[in-house]
């Protein structure tokens, strides 16, 4: 099922692999020019031009974008106990793994009389984007949450499209999360027109203000990956996201009916979702090809997890040694790298590029997804070679406060008006000296 690339010969160089290696095409560039209208519309009309676009896009039209705190109370009284319960496990475990990333506030003594601070601050108001689509994604609601409460993060907003079969408010599971999570503020609105709502605020159809936000987080479409990356700068964002994908590097030692339901469980997320196995063994190749033909025809979302698995970002990748494999799995950067071989600890201590990994054979991604503790929104498209999933930190900015006494600032002047002219600015330098002109 899988397409095969036989590097066993010899692995090209990481900036080769980036090219040849599968990868979904997603060109955000090209959807600019259907979202920058939308962005603009927002913008210049705020709520009416936001409920205009999600009638046209959604197919609702909610009384208010402001979901009613009888509509979040209401969904959390009927959530289905079992969920509740594996929601609140998920919350535990994740403020657990989160409040340990909180930073502390340091002060570096540089010389006597002369310090500085680097403080720690939350994000005043943050968008949380969880997105529609083909499922439902209350647990992104608490892998958003989560790391912003745990940041001190004081006004959240959680958007999510309005649904037409719930009389135009996001999905009841979606409310209740954010409910349970102690969310006071949900907005129905989804996709672009989200995106650019959250940035430029706007007034609801009751007279409301909806206060536009510092930064937003979470995943989303294309559309909604195109209109972050407009806004980035008025806002901050965290990624663009892309297609989710798994890699799994195996040996032999794999076994391949979990090799098999891993790749599965990604690829159910979406038609473009990527699912590559990177391996040693040619055996456990044909196995898991046959295993996949196997499962595929019994899971339920078979049609999209079969244009998902044989589609061309996604394939097997076959190398001679797991150090080649290394090689691979570093240069493609996958959003999730299970490690499914022999000592599997010490392999996956040599991963530089993931956005998480997980080792051996109880660590699937799906357990990540839910109830690991660790966060789920992940850099994908190989942006894990340069940034890492959603923290504690995303949420914070580190502020030097500098505070120099006048003995120390003098003696270090000489060296700053010498770097002063050296760069050809010497009003830098007389900033300094005007200090100290009386003869000090
Ligand atoms: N695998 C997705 C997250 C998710 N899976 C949510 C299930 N629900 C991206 O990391
Ligand atoms: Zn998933």
């Amino acid at each position: 099922m899988l397409s095969r690339t036989d590097l066993r010969s010899a692995v090209p160089s990481a900036a080769e692999l980036r090219t040849t290696l599968p990868r979904a095409e997603v060109d955000v560039d090209a959807a600019l020019h259907l979202v920058r209208p939308i962005v603009e519309d927002v913008r210049t009309r705020g709520v009416d031009a936001a409920l205009e676009l999600t009638e046209r896009f959604d197919g609702v039209r909610p009384a208010s974008v402001r979901v009613p705190a009888e509509a979040l109370a209401s969904a959390l009284a009927g959530l289905d106990p079992a969920v509740r319960a594996a929601l609140e496990e998920s919350t535990s475990r994740a403020r657990r793994v989160h409040a340990d990333q909180v930073r502390v506030d340091k002060t570096t003594q540089v010389v006597p009389g002369g310090t500085v601070t680097e403080r720690w601050v939350p994000v005043s108001r943050v968008g949380l984007y969880v997105p529609g689509g083909l499922a439902v994604y209350p647990s992104s609601v608490v892998m958003n949450v989560v790391p912003a409460q745990a940041a001190g993060v004081e006004s959240l907003v959680v958007c999510s499209p309005p649904q037409a079969a719930f009389d135009g408010l996001p999905h009841p599971t979606v409310l209740a999360a954010a409910a349970l999570l102690g969310v006071e503020e949900v907005w129905a609105v989804g996709g672009a027109q989200a995106q650019a709502l959250l940035a430029y605020g706007g007034t609801d159809t009751d007279g409301t203000e909806l206060a536009p936000v510092d930064l937003v987080t979470g995943p989303g479409n294309i559309y909604v990956a195109a209109a972050k990356r407009l806004l980035r700068g008025l806002i901050g964002i965290d990624a663009e996201a892309g297609p989710t994908e798994i890699a799994i590097l195996a040996d032999e030692t794999a076994d391949p009916v979990h090799v098999a339901a891993d790749l599965i469980s990604q690829a159910e997320h979406d038609p473009l979702a990527a699912s590559i196995l990177v391996t040693t063994s040619v055996a456990l190749a044909d196995e898991v090809d046959a295993e996949l033909e196997r499962q595929v025809k019994a899971t339920r979302h078979a049609e999209r997890v079969t244009t998902a698995l044989t589609g061309a970002q996604s394939g097997t990748v076959l190398v001679a040694t797991v150090t080649d494999g290394l090689r691979v799995v570093d240069a493609y950067a996958a959003e999730h790298l299970e490690i499914q071989t022999a000592d599997a600890r010490a392999v996956a201590a040599r991963v530089r590029n993931a956005g998480a990994v997980f080792v051996g054979a109880w660590s699937p991604v799906s357990l990540g997804d839910y109830c690991a503790g660790s966060n789920h929104v992940l850099p994908t498209g190989g942006c894990a070679r340069h940034s890492s999933g959603l923290s504690v930190q995303t949420f914070l900015r580190g502020i030097h406060v500098v505070d120099y006494s006048e003995d120390a600032l003098r003696e270090v002047s000489g060296h700053v008006v010498a770097l002063a002219e050296a760069e050809d600015l010497p009003a830098h330098g007389q900033a300094v000296t005007a200090r100290f002109r009386d003869g000090a």
